[in-house]
């Protein structure tokens, strides 16, 4: 991770428009370890031999063409834990989300290779209604050059400014994968205004829980792969009794007659120390 500052602008610009895109956050040699950690994952070789919690897409098993998904891989692979679970991933989702500490909920690796489907438009939020304050922010590393034409992740702008739906539509391959996004707008009176986060290897997105996005199909010859980590305030707490969006895998780690979220399960990324 390079050492960065975030400026008062670009937590303005974060506020402003709901996302952040910032050319430089990888440090650009660990790049290639990253990436050559995907495959063994995919193929379900896990260095720690805990199995990640979710695994959408196995090696000689699933179509090629679909983007494939690992959730809480960091259980699974030392090398994206150290990178998920940073402590400067935890400060500067701290400072743009006005919070005095993080925690990890959930981290992805994704791999769209060439020709690869789309992921539908959506908010992260409405994932975890099951987790009080229902809110959340998406740190999205990305381990190769990015453009429109590789589907890359793209935000509506301002769209954080937006109420909360609960998710609806396909995540995986829908043919139209902004149809929720337009019945939302359109219902709604929104205008929609696309950004598409167009990085090299090594840069990063942050994005607002509530902010729409999505990606399109991958049209070049290239692979597109990223880490994220998707992180709560480091006080936030399981919800009493709402059991919706990712709840039926995640409330298993909800220890009797606690609401706290385990530092086992859930790490603590940073903390702010002066007050
Ligand atoms: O990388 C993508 O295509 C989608 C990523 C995403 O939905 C997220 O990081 O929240």
């Amino acid at each position: 991770m390079i050492n960065l500052e975030l400026t008062q602008k670009l937590i303005n610009d974060f506020n402003n428009n709901g996302f952040l895109i910032l050319d430089k956050f990888l440090d650009t040699e660990y790049l290639d370890q990253l990436r050559s950690r995907f495959e063994p994952l995919f193929k379900g070789v896990f260095e720690t031999g805990v199995e990640p919690d979710e695994w959408n897409w196995k090696f000689e098993k699933d179509p090629n063409d679909v983007t494939r998904q690992i959730c809480n891989a960091w259980k699974a692979d030392n090398l994206i834990r150290n990178f998920v679970c940073h402590e400067i991933v935890g400060k500067f989702c701290s400072q743009l989300m006005s919070w005095k500490g993080a925690r990890l909920i959930q981290d992805n690796i994704l791999w769209k290779p060439p020709g690869g489907k789309t992921l539908g438009y959506h908010q992260d939020a409405a994932y975890d209604d099951w987790i009080i304050p229902q809110t959340m922010v998406t740190c999205w590393m990305s381990l190769d050059n990015t453009s429109k034409s590789s589907g890359t992740l793209e935000f509506v702008k301002g769209s954080h400014l937006w109420e909360l739906q609960p998710p609806k539509g396909e995540f995986h391959s829908p043919t139209d994968y902004k149809e929720q996004l337009n019945i939302f707008a359109e219902k709604n009176k929104k205008k929609i205004d696309i950004v598409y986060v167009e990085v090299p290897a090594g840069g990063v997105s942050f994005h607002h829980g509530y902010t729409w996005h999505g990606s399109g199909v991958n049209t070049t010859q290239e692979h597109r792969r990223a880490i994220v980590a998707h992180c709560v305030p480091a006080d936030a707490k399981f919800h009493p009794t709402n059991e919706g969006g990712t709840a039926k895998i995640y409330k298993k780690y909800k220890q009797k007659n606690s609401d706290l979220l385990d530092e086992k399960f859930f790490p603590l990324l940073w903390k702010d120390k002066t007050n």
